[in-house]
């Protein structure tokens, strides 16, 4: 018996052989058994005020850490909410492991308090989804890890019948599970890749989340400096190339898309690296020009309309080399033209005389962030903003999700970026929609003490919505979370709030939340209107 132990124990021992140091959920009865593994085997079991938030927290751990997140919801309602959260893992490209109380065997098929089938609610938000069976625990455990890590890394359901925490199983296999490794692009796939790109004249790179995920950034840099070539990025791929880099061209789908989009209009070629249509299909902004996909999957894209396609399927690395052993191409790209036109961007970006809005509150908070610092943010009019104007100064330094794009995503992400990352500072921008879907979550932060900043943008209104709303020109209800500004409270679940609504006091008081060391809320009364003139623009 000496290496039996319980179920519980043992998925202790296993998560934190992984590397896993917190797992979020909410409790139920029959989790109990785990709580009590977790703490005699030392794994943090963060409670979160929503099952949702649980599942934001293992996503956005999971994609700094490299790490399953793993998350847990009870039977039905538990799993229900828990289901947000992992669809973030799914679309967002995440490994994770969801964990969910199913009824025991007996039960299954009856009419049961709470219970509805698990498998079936999270066959498509998962890579996979198990009934855990205790005398199968390691292969099942091993595949579900190999699964939620390998190529393209994602959620996996398991859902634990009721009592399977005590069961003593046997433990032997207690080693790290590495995710599978990718294949090597075909040569063949290469040298047509090689030819394609040598003969084109004005190339643009278009960069996706794969390559973040894969740490693509330094060879993509070399590859656009080397050739001469702009570089468009989606919004989840800021920070893999400097704003102010000579290729830099902009975010696609976020804000003055149609500045983006004149340098799109231009290529002959579409080289993607590590592009995920996940975030923005091809074909919404993409010319009709030959594309080459350089990603560990084949290219999602009407091929009725895009005809010439070169799929170069594997491991990116040595597909990428071979583009920068290259000779240099004649590349007919006008690099001062693009300058003039990224410099006219970010001057529109520039906060508007006289009004307090959300340029002023990116403009301030870039001054007064660390370069270490991470921001993430909602899903809402801040976002499309942030996407094009927000300079990220490294990979995962600007965290949103544009896969999935869930609002509630913000603050959730904001705990789990602290989490994963203690030492660098944390911000969240979060809309005032997205804040009171999320505000259960200042309790988390406040009783685990963690020093973040959340920004409230405050502008009563579910702004994106209301901007599509005022295109169209019809229905004007709906979108109005408040006639007036609320009055913010002092304190938020014990948060101190500081309100403002001029960019003095913003000022002021960005500077006491980041020295502060606990949890602090700074609620702005913003006025919205700087949006309009800059998102929800053509992208082609
Ligand atoms: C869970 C969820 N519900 C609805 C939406 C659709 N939606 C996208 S943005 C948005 C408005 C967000 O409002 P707010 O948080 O105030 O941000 P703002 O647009 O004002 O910046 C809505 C309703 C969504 N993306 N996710
Ligand atoms: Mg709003």
């Amino acid at each position: 018996m000496d290496r039996n132990m319980t179920f519980a124990e043992y998925l202790v021992a296993l998560l934190k052989k992984q590397g896993v140091k917190h797992l979020f959920g909410i409790p139920s009865g029959d989790w109990l058994a785990y709580m009590e593994a977790m703490e005699s085997g030392g794994l943090d079991f963060t409670l979160v005020a929503n099952e949702a938030s649980g599942g934001f927290m293992a996503t956005v751990y999971g994609w700094l850490t490299g790490v399953p997140g793993v998350c847990y919801g009870t039977t039905g309602p538990g799993a229900t909410n828990l289901s947000t959260g992992v669809g973030s893992a799914y679309l967002d490209r995440a490994p994770l492991l969801a964990l969910t109380t199913e009824p025991p065997d007996k039960m299954m098929g009856r009419i049961t308090q709470m219970a509805i089938d698990h498998q079936t609610l999270f066959k498509p938000l998962t890579k996979k989804t198990m009934r855990l069976d205790p005398s199968h625990a390691q292969e099942m455990l091993s595949d579900a890890i190999k699964t939620a890590l390998s190529e393209v890394p994602g959620p996996v359901h398991i859902g634990l019948p009721e009592g399977t925490g005590d069961v003593v199983v046997d433990a032997r296999l207690l080693e790290k599970f590495e995710a599978d490794p990718i294949e090597e692009c075909s040569d063949d796939a290469m040298i047509a890749m090689e030819k394609r790109f040598s003969a084109s004249k004005k190339p643009l790179l278009a960069i996706g989340l794969t390559a973040v995920r894969l740490g693509l950034g330094p060879q993509i840099v070399r590859i656009a400096e080397k050739h001469k070539i702009p570089v468009v990025l989606t919004p989840m791929a800021k920070g893999l190339i400097d704003e102010d880099h000579r290729s830099y061209a902009g975010v696609l789908f976020h804000a003055l898309s149609d500045i983006v989009a004149l340098t799109n209009k231009e290529a002959d070629l579409v080289v993607a690296i590590g592009y995920d249509p996940v975030e923005f299909n091809y074909e919404a902004w993409m010319p009709v020009v030959p594309l080459v996909h350089i990603d560990t999957t084949s290219c999602d894209i009407d091929r009725a309309v895009y005809t010439d396609i070169l799929d170069v399927v594997g491991n990116p690395e040595s597909a990428l080399q071979r583009l920068i052993d290259l000779d240099p191409i004649d590349s007919k790209w006008n690099m001062d033209a693009l300058k003039e036109r990224r410099d006219l961007m970010f001057a529109k970006f520039e906060p508007t005389e006289g009004v307090f809005g959300p340029l002023t509150i990116l403009k301030v908070l870039r001054k007064l962030l660390p370069d270490d610092g991470i921001l993430t943010c909602d899903v809402g009019a801040h976002t499309h903003l942030i996407g094009q104007a927000w300079r990220t100064r490294h990979p995962y330094g600007q965290l949103m999700t544009n896969g999935w794009s869930s609002m509630g995503f913000g603050i959730p992400a904001a705990l789990g970026a602290k989490l994963a990352r203690p030492e660098a500072p944390v911000v969240c921008i979060t809309g005032d929609g997205g804040y009171m879907m999320m505000v259960g979550e200042m309790a988390t932060a406040k009783r685990i003490g963690l020093p973040i900043v959340f920004i409230v943008l405050s502008d009563t209104k579910l702004e994106l919505i209301r901007l599509k709303q005022k295109k169209r020109g019809k229905v004007t209800e709906g979108t109005t979370l408040s006639d007036v500004q609320p009055q913010a409270a002092e304190f938020v679940f014990g948060v101190p709030v500081l309100s403002v609504d001029s960019a003095e006091a913003y000022e002021e008081a960005l500077k006491k939340a980041l020295a502060s060391d606990g949890p602090v809320i700074v609620h702005a009364y913003i006025d919205q209107s700087e949006y309009e003139p800059l998102i929800l623009r053509k992208h082609k």
